[in-house]
């Protein structure tokens, strides 16, 4: 069977499934946030890299139910988890520039609010720079909707796209996350750390939050604390780990 096909079963046979990482503060080692990714294990041939079939779910317009299934499931399960007892954290879904396109995410994101009971300030979307590409008055529509909900907006990947710093006005988000090609080089290459460190000045001077993503040593996690990066997410604090997983990191806090 191709991809594709399987793909499109793959919602209907529950082989989808969302992983959770952990976002941590630097100061006290808390957890502050979490970001969903998604996981495919076809029972026929295994696990599929998101890398390789979210590429297809775009070109194949499959992305608008798995974006609406994976909505729906952070939504549900941060509810759970508040339901649960378990420390309130805002949980941040990936959505691609294709789903913006469609003009689908506010009313998706809409729905499931309404139907999971999550509070709005416990969602976030992650949006890439190609978002805001070319014609993007949807785009930018749907942010101000998504924005007047009470959510936020966290641009994913800053610096390695195609955006001009000019978007960082026009369009109204609430974070920048630094990109793991950066924090991978941040204490051996000097034009890496100087783009973290303008980053985080910008973030600052536009009063954005900022993450930083890929963080895998203690040397990383040092040298973005001392430019000012309080907020970190990488292996070396968790891989993304299943949802009991994710529950026992909310329980212990951090
Ligand atoms: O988790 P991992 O590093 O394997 O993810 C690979 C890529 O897939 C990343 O670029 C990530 O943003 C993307 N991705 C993961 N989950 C989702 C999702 O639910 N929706 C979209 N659109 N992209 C996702
Ligand atoms: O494109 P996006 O930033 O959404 O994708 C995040 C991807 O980075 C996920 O696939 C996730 O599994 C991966 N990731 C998360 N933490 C680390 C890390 O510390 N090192 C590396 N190499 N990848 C990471
Ligand atoms: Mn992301
Ligand atoms: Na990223």
């Amino acid at each position: 069977l191709a991809l594709e096909t399987r793909l499109r079963r793959a919602i209907e046979r529950g082989e989808l499934a969302l992983h959770y990482q952990p976002q941590i503060s630097r100061i006290d080692g808390s957890v502050v946030g979490m970001e969903a990714l998604l996981r495919w294990r076809s029972e026929e041939i295994g696990v599929v890299s998101p890398g390789d079939f979210i590429p297809l779910a775009e070109d194949t317009g499959l992305i608008h139910p798995i974006g609406e299934w994976v909505i729906r499931q952070a939504c549900f399960q941060n509810k759970a988890w508040q339901n649960a007892g378990l420390p309130p954290v805002k949980v941040a879904v990936n959505v691609s520039a294709t789903q913006f396109k469609a003009g689908s995410v506010s009313g998706m994101v809409a729905k499931a609010l309404l139907d999971s009971g999550l509070a709005p300030r416990y969602l976030e979307v992650e949006l890439t720079e190609s978002v805001m590409l070319g014609d993007s008055a949807a785009a930018e529509a749907q942010m101000a909707e998504l924005r007047a909900m009470g959510i936020s907006l966290s641009l994913d990947d800053f610096g390695t796209g195609y955006s001009s710093l000019g978007y960082l006005s026009r369009f109204p988000l609430d974070k920048l996350k630094i990109d793991q090609t950066f924090v991978r080089n941040i204490t051996t290459e000097q034009r890496s750390a100087a783009i973290a460190q303008a980053t985080i000045a910008l973030a600052q001077g536009l009063s954005l939050s900022v993450v930083a993503e890929g963080v895998e040593t203690t040397g990383q996690r040092d040298f973005l604390g001392l430019i000012g990066c309080d907020v970190m997410q990488g292996y070396l604090y968790s891989r993304p780990v299943p949802a009991h997983e994710m529950a026992q990191l909310l329980a212990k806090g951090r």
